[in-house]
């Protein structure tokens, strides 16, 4: 019995051990520090909406989609992101070549003047790393995102299951 438990504890931990590896291709694990946003105004023009993320088992990364609605007269780029549960929030484009599917880190996300971006499965996202324990599906998870113009917006994401789909 204790044989068996241990041989599903290594077959567990080699398949997390294996997507966290397969889903960092393309980006560095360099750890960065969360971006501090405490000086950054709320600000008044952009807001984000329908935020939701994947309950994913710690410590493998977890995405976070949402949309972003600037209702300002200005472009404005999406830069950093920040959650109180994960120490690590990178931002990532999901793009395709070839028939494969490969996500690289990205920066400067603009949304229009006026306009709105969706984050969301197969495009950019917001991608959780280093989570201290997975959320259970239900929780709310904060998420801070921070713009060029030194504004920062804040949501509420609700956890969904692992195999939720859109549409
Ligand atoms: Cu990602």
């Amino acid at each position: 019995m204790k044989k068996f438990t241990l041989v599903a504890a290594l077959a567990l931990g080699a398949s997390l051990a294996f997507s966290a590896q397969a889903h960092n291709h393309g980006h560095h694990m360099a750890q960065q520090d969360a971006p501090d946003m405490s000086k950054a105004k709320v600000s008044d023009t952009i807001s984000v909406s329908g935020c939701w993320i994947r309950a994913i088992p710690a410590p493998a990364p977890s995405g976070g989609y949402f949309v972003v609605h600037n209702k300002g007269d200005k472009e404005v780029k999406l830069q950093a992101a920040a959650s109180s549960a994960y120490k690590m929030v990178m931002l990532h484009q999901t793009t395709q070549k070839d028939g494969m599917s490969k996500m690289s880190e990205t920066h400067d996300i603009a949304i229009a003047a006026g306009g709105e971006l969706e984050f969301k499965p197969g495009g950019y996202h917001a991608m959780l790393e280093l989570g201290e324990k997975a959320p259970a599906v239900g929780d709310k998870v904060d998420l801070d995102l921070l713009f060029d113009n030194g504004e920062k917006a804040s949501v509420q994401c609700e956890v969904k299951p692992a195999n939720t789909r859109i549409n």
